[in-house]
């Protein structure tokens, strides 16, 4: 005998209560909203998070190519402008960009990729490719990792700026950006969830997604809480350069 499916507000209930495992508590996000982050831990972060960055848009794409519904894609479009940039618009990657340069870092290294570490590589790839070949509904309601994000944005404009006066302030305009934007793209992406997952074993198989996105943003932490914290980067008993396989081009 199947369980009843959950209501809407049942649904939502238990997305929300996925946050308990968001990685605003993960131990190298605690370090940095209360001050405990090096100049090098901020650098880090921010030149592995770009990678994050910059799949988005392609993410996105990813839906709209499986999405053959209109509406969802006129409205799913924001999400690429928002981070490529509106014609005449700065966007999301070059406010990322910006905030590179505001923690030090120098734009075109950055640009390189060379600073990413491959398990956040491997993590932004999983995050893709599951876009890539999932349900355009499955893909979409991954992104509600961002029910969460208001709140995790806001923590960094709140700490950052006294904790680490040498960051300048320009670098900011990216969080505040992403406070509006989230919040429009959760409105959309939990529509189409509360919409689409009908069954109880739906509702769990979404669950499970989300599941995997929050693993998605926690094991990003891990790879740089090895290389940042732990001082064990890749291959750090065999040479003390920094060895592992930059972007295939891919
Ligand atoms: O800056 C972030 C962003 O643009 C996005 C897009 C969205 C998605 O489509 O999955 N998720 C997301 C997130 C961003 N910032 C993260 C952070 O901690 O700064 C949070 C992340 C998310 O919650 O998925």
């Amino acid at each position: 005998m199947s369980q009843p499916a959950m209501t809407p507000t049942q649904f939502e209930h238990a997305l929300r209560a996925k946050g308990a495992y968001y990685h605003i508590h993960h131990p190298y996000h605690i370090a940095m909203h209360e001050g405990r982050a090096t100049r090098e831990q901020i650098q880090g972060w921010v030149a592995n998070r770009f990678y994050y960055q910059l799949n988005i848009p392609m993410k996105d794409a990813a839906i709209m190519a499986n999405c053959p519904d209109r509406d969802v894609r006129r409205e799913w479009v924001q999400r690429m402008l928002d981070h490529d940039g509106a014609p005449g618009e700065e966007g999301g990657i070059e406010a990322w960009l910006r905030l590179a340069e505001a923690v030090g870092l120098d734009r075109e290294q950055v640009l390189s990729g060379e600073l990413v570490l491959p398990g956040v590589r491997f993590a932004v790839d999983a995050y893709l490719n599951f876009a890539r070949r999932a349900t355009w509904q499955e893909a979409a309601s991954s992104s509600l990792t961002e029910l969460f994000a208001p709140h995790i944005h806001q923590s960094r404009l709140d700490a950052w700026p006294e904790h680490y006066p040498w960051i300048d302030h320009s670098g900011y305009d990216y969080f505040r950006k992403r406070l509006s934007e989230a919040r429009r793209d959760v409105e959309h992406g939990l529509s189409i969830t509360l919409e689409h997952y009908t069954t109880y074993a739906q509702q769990q198989r979404m669950l499970e997604i989300l599941q995997f996105k929050l693993d998605v943003l926690w094991s990003m932490l891990d790879a740089m809480s090895m290389a940042y914290e732990l001082k064990r980067p890749p291959y750090h008993t065999v040479t003390e350069q920094a060895v592992w396989h930059r972007g295939l081009g891919v």
